[in-house]
C-alpha cells in the first residue's frame, strides 16, 4: 500500500488555541476534535455562542486510536462524549457524532437561555414551520454545498469535469442558498435579525473559501467574475451574499474557533493536490455521498 500522510499539525494556533486552552481542564462534556475539520468547527461554534462549559480534547482523526474507535466506530470528529455528572448513578458515558446531530442536541440540551442566550433554532410554539424551514436549509448546506466544495477542492485533471464545471455548480448551491435568506434589511443572518444553526453549518466552509482562491487557479472561487458577467438578479444575490459573509467571518464565535490562516493553507494542500486519504476525500473522489 502507498504511504498516505495522515501528519497534522498538533494542535490549534492563533485564537482557536486560546479557546482550546481555556477548555483544556477535565470536564463531563468531551468534545474531541481536530483543529483543521470544519465539522468540528461547527460543533466548537455552538459551545463558544452559548458559552457552553466542556473540555476540548485535540486528536488526529486520521490515526485511529482503540479508545477512540470504541466511542465512535465510524473514527469521525466531532466527537461528544457525555460522562455521568459526579452526582449520577449511573456509570455509562454516552456518545454522540455526526456535526449535525450534534449541534441540534447542544442547543436542546443546553437551553436555558438565562445561562446560554437565544436557542439557535426557533423553538417557540408556532414556529414548527420556521424550525422545518431551518432544517431543511440545514440538510442543503451538507447535501448539496459541502459536497460541492470538496469537488471543487479536489479538482483535478482526473476529475472528468472542467474547473469551470464544478465552480459553476457550486457557485449555484450558494445561490440556491442565498435566495432563501431574509431580506438584508432585516438583519444579515439566514434569518434575518437572528442568528441560528443554518448559519452555523455554513459558517466554517465560508471561513475556508479563500483556500479556493488561493490552490484553484486560474479564476479561483469566482464569485467576483459570476458577478460581474451577470444582470441585476445576480448582482443582487451577491450583494446579499455579502452581507451574510462578513456578519459570519466576523462572528466572534467562529473568529474565536479559527486558527491562523497559513495552517489552513498548510492542512488543504493535500485536498487541492487531491492526494488526501480522509474519509471524505475518497468519497469525493469516488463520486460518493460523504460520510
Ligand atoms: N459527517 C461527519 C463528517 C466528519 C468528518 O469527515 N470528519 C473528518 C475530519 S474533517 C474526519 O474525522 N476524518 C477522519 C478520516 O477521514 O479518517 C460530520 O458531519 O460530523
Amino acid at each position: 500500500m502507498a504511504t498516505v500522510d495522515t501528519t497534522v499539525q498538533p494542535s490549534p494556533s492563533g485564537a482557536a488555541a486560546a479557546f482550546a486552552a481555556k477548555h483544556a481542564a477535565p470536564h463531563p462534556l468531551k468534545l474531541y476534535g481536530g483543529w483543521f475539520c470544519p465539522f468540528v468547527q461547527r460543533v466548537w461554534i455552538v459551545l463558544a455562542e452559548k458559552k457552553i462549559p466542556h473540555q476540548y480534547v485535540e486528536i488526529n482523526p486520521y490515526h485511529k486510536a482503540a479508545d477512540f474507535l470504541r466511542l465512535n466506530p465510524r473514527g469521525l470528529v466531532p466527537t461528544l462524549a457525555i460522562h455521568p455528572s459526579p452526582d449520577s448513578d449511573s456509570e455509562e458515558v454516552r456518545v454522540l457524532y455526526e456535526s449535525a446531530v450534534v449541534v441540534e442536541y447542544l442547543d436542546e440540551a443546553f437551553c436555558d437561555q438565562s445561562l446560554y442566550g437565544r436557542d439557535l433554532l426557533p423553538r417557540d410554539k408556532g414556529s414548527e414551520y420556521e424550525r422545518a424551514r431551518c432544517r431543511l436549509w440545514m440538510d442543503f448546506v451538507s447535501s448539496r454545498v459541502v459536497p460541492g466544495f470538496y469537488r471543487f477542492i479536489q479538482h483535478s485533471e482526473e476529475s472528468g469535469e472542467s474547473l469551470e464545471e464544478v465552480r459553476e455548480k457550486f457557485l449555484d448551491g450558494l445561490r440556491s442558498f442565498v435566495e432563501e435568506m431574509r431580506p438584508a434589511e432585516e438583519g444579515p443572518w439566514f434569518l434575518g435579525g437572528r442568528f441560528s444553526l443554518v448559519d452555523v453549518m455554513l459558517a466554517p466552509w465560508a471561513m475556508r473559501l479563500f483556500l479556493l482562491d488561493w490552490y484553484k487557479k486560474p479564476g479561483g472561487l469566482g464569485i467576483r467574475e459570476a458577478r460581474e458577467r451577470g444582470g441585476e438578479e445576480e448582482k443582487k444575490i451577491w450583494e446579499r451574499w455579502d452581507v451574510w459573509f462578513d456578519a459570519v467571518t466576523n462572528r466572534q464565535s467562529v473568529r474565536d474557533t479559527w486558527s491562523d490562516e497559513e495552517d489552513y493553507v498548510k492542512a488543504y494542500r493535500r485536498y487541492a493536490e487531491n492526494t488526501t486519504q480522509s474519509e471524505v476525500a475518497k468519497a469525493t473522489r469516488a463520486g460518493r455521498s460523504l460520510p
